[in-house]
């Protein structure tokens, strides 16, 4: 059952999204051949923003890239930064936090997301370490793009706000119909944190990031309307 490099290659160029994803899916095998198929598509993709696919590869080969000299110095050579571009107005540095994606530490992730906002609203806030809702309008565009990006990218489409927002204009903004969807609460019991939540890919859509509801739903309802996500 084993697939040549050759079909492996040309299955991986020429497939829909989906069929690309599940031929990712079989490759639980790795080795060289099959990582050397995988650094010449991440090479030669490089869309504008990345696609899920390539984030999916990225992923692999960063899983391979201890067991790997080769995988480990293409890395280091093409993506030393990982496949998202950080672009911060704000002059955050997202490395971090693409590392901790990569490593799929979505815990720790989750942690320094709600740092970064909270640097992007301001000093007091960050001091505070939780946001007003009234601070959410003041987070660059840009740098809420690679925060989602970065969350997106990382977990083959599962997390990121935009797919929260989806999800949540999807049930007409009914909060009481999104809770239980991304797994924020089952019935009358909220999901405590941070034991009761999925820290990994198993987890429902939108579960990821979290957003503390113990002052209410204005800081999410403001972050999930915020102008960033009417631009592509
Ligand atoms: N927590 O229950 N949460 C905390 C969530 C609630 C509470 C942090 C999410 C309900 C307390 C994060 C849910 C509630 C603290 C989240 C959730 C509650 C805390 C760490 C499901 C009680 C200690 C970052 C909606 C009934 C800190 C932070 C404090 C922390 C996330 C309690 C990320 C998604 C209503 C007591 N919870 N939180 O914000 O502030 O501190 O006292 O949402």
């Amino acid at each position: 059952d084993l697939m040549s490099a050759d079909e492996l290659r040309s299955q991986l160029f020429a497939g829909s999204e989906k069929a690309q994803f599940q031929l990712l899916q079989t490759l639980t095998q790795g080795g060289e051949t099959v990582w050397d198929v995988l650094m010449e598509f991440l090479l030669k993709q490089q869309s504008h923003p990345p696609s899920l696919v390539e984030g999916k590869v990225y992923q692999i080969l960063y899983t391979a890239h201890p067991h790997s000299e080769k995988v480990s110095t293409f890395l280091q050579t093409h993506f030393p930064t990982g496949i998202v571009p950080l672009k911060s107005e704000a002059g955050i540095d997202y490395i971090p936090l693409q590392k901790l994606l990569a490593e799929q530490n979505f815990l720790e992730a989750d942690k320094l997301s709600l740092q970064n906002l909270c640097e992007l609203a301001g000093a007091s806030a960050l001091q505070r370490k939780w946001l007003y809702f009234s601070e959410i309008e003041r987070i660059p565009t840009t740098d809420l793009h690679t925060l989602d990006a970065l969350w997106r990218i990382h977990s083959e489409g599962k997390f990121g706000y935009s797919i929260q927002r989806e999800l949540w204009l999807g049930v007409n903004k009914n909060w009481d119909k999104l809770w239980p969807k991304i797994g924020w609460r089952t019935g009358r019991n909220w999901t405590r944190y941070p034991q009761g939540f999925t820290w990994d890919l198993t987890a429902p859509k939108g579960h990821l990031p979290l957003s503390n509801q113990l002052r209410g739903v204005r800081v999410i309802e403001a972050l999930l309307s915020h102008p960033a996500w009417l631009k592509s």
